[in-house]
């Protein structure tokens, strides 16, 4: 049964390169309607949470970028010589764990939310909070270039959602037919709002990068009994909501995206 049918779809992708995991919420225009507009700072940490789930399960993982309702992951295997793709490279294992670590998570820190604001979790509003799903998508790109003109690509959809979700706030859908980015910006002045105010990552999207940092930490010694204070040095996944626009700070993008030799 293996070989006959199940190995024929075994698809991995070719090692030593950059890997793109992008995973996408499904049907969030739908699943957002309760949300606040233009623009749900809650979303956006539920999110963040997922992200961080599968930045840490993710072998590899250099970093993350998100907006909107996605986020995509770089991985590379090519640190060391012995360094292994996630999964060996199995497609359909990285896209399908993927998207459920993340769903996971998300809900999970939508449940948290929804107990905060006193939501009755076993009611019909309470399942609503915790329905999301995630699709995951897997693709390598094949040059260091490449990955940085994908992740200005998704930047530049982040800006072009945060201004037509700023604008659909304020105007109808007949009065933005056939406006062009620089007309939303004019109307948008026209009601005393300028884009330009909205918070950083609301225009520019969010990062997930290992940071390390140093804790201390306090035990008693399994011999001598005595009590220890020490200074460890730890990584985390850290978030940045203060990213520069990538087109302008190019460092930003370089630092993050390692050098195959
Ligand atoms: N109200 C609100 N909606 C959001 C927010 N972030 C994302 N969305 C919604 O999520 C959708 C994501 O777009 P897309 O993935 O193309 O659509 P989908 O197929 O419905 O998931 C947007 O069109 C918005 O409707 C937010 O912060 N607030
Ligand atoms: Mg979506």
């Amino acid at each position: 049964m293996k070989e006959k049918y199940e190995s024929a779809f075994r698809l991995v992708v070719p090692q030593r390169t950059y890997l793109i995991v992008r995973v996408d919420g499904r049907s969030f225009h739908t699943y957002t309607q309760g949300s606040e507009r233009p623009y749900d700072r809650r979303i956006a940490e539920a999110m963040d949470a997922g992200a961080q789930a599968l930045c840490a399960e993710m072998m590899g993982c250099r970093f993350a970028y998100g907006q909107s309702d996605e986020y995509s992951f770089l991985a590379t295997d090519f640190d060391t010589l012995q360094s292994e793709a996630w999964f060996k490279g199995n497609i359909q294992k990285i896209a399908s764990i993927g998207a459920s670590i993340f769903t996971a998570a998300f809900n999970y820190a939508r449940m948290g939310q929804a107990r905060e604001l006193g939501v009755a979790l076993d009611g019909a509003e309470g399942r609503t909070w915790m329905s999301a799903s995630f699709d995951a998508r897997v693709f390598v790109i094949p040059s260091r270039s490449e990955v940085e003109n994908y992740f200005i690509w998704r930047q530049q959809d982040a800006s072009r959602n945060s201004l037509n979700m700023l604008a659909s706030f304020h105007y109808s859908h007949e009065e933005l037919l056939n406006t062009g980015a620089s007309e939303r910006h004019e109307l948008l002045h026209k009601r005393g709002v300028n884009w330009n105010d909205c918070p950083t990552d609301q225009k520019r999207g969010r990062v997930i990068a290992k940071r390390e940092r140093t804790r201390q930490v306090s035990y008693v010694h399994k011999r001598t009994q005595e009590r220890v204070e020490e200074i460890v040095a730890e990584s985390y996944w850290a978030l940045d909501s203060e990213i520069p626009v990538f087109t302008q700070d190019r460092g930003y993008l370089a630092g993050l995206i390692p050098v195959q030799d």
